[in-house]
């Protein structure tokens, strides 16, 4: 086992047995253009992780421990989009619409792919999923449980929106999961940190978190 200096306690995990797992960096999230930026937010902010993630893909490959990317989006037809998802808020393009990236949240369009800083290397697992949770309507879990893997640690964005529901899903399911604070950011600093409190709270009832540097200096 290796354990981590966390919060609200320390982390051990299992080596082999666990996998990283990297929430929707996705162009149509981080750049100007995209999802993120019709629904009125200043995509700037999560900007300043993109490195800070490229260093957790990193070690993970350096290990050669599991790396799992997730997408979230839609296909061409929409029929994965719930009316609910697709009419909420008012967003100056909806999913689906043209933009200068293509068409919103789509699959196979240049907004849907992973930023290149983060992108996955072959091998790497790719989840695309209509929500935003991971698990909803996508092969992880019996992914994960068909190699055995009992902890996660996560990254990506937006904290509290598909990171937090992932953590969540996540934990109800059994994994032990442990979020790395400076590899995730929301549109809203105080969600974040809102966020990170809950997921922690109680005893670690959601999950741990701890910044890169702590899971770096555990592993050595
Ligand atoms: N809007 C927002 O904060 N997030 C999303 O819609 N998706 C993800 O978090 N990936």
């Amino acid at each position: 086992m290796i354990t981590v200096a966390a919060e609200p306690f320390a982390y051990s995990f299992p080596p082999g047995k666990t996998a990283l797992i990297v929430i929707d960096m996705q162009r149509d999230f981080v750049e100007p253009g995209g999802f993120g930026e019709t629904l009125g937010n200043d995509v700037s902010l999560l900007q300043a992780i993109v490195p800070t993630v490229a260093a957790l893909l990193d070690l993970f490959r350096r290990k050669g421990w599991m790396v799992i990317h997730t997408r979230e989006g839609h296909k061409p037809d929409l029929s994965d989009l719930h009316p609910a998802k697709r009419d909420r808020g008012n967003p100056s393009l909806r999913i689906g619409d043209p933009g200068p990236m293509g068409r919103i949240l789509v699959h196979g369009e240049p907004g849907h792919d992973i930023i290149a800083e983060n992108e996955p290397v072959p091998g790497e697992l790719v989840i695309d999923k209509p929500g935003k949770g991971s698990f909803y309507n996508t092969p992880l879990e019996a992914h994960l449980k068909a190699n055995g893997i009992t902890h996660l640690v996560v990254a990506g964005v937006t904290t509290e929106v598909c990171v937090q529901t992932t953590l969540r899903e996540a934990n109800d399911r059994g994994y032990e999961c442990l979020l790395i604070e400076d590899a995730t950011e929301s549109y809203f600093p105080a969600f974040k940190q809102a966020t990170l409190d809950m997921i922690r709270a109680q005893g670690a009832i959601v999950g741990w978190t701890a910044p890169l540097a702590a899971l770096e200096a555990a592993v050595g």
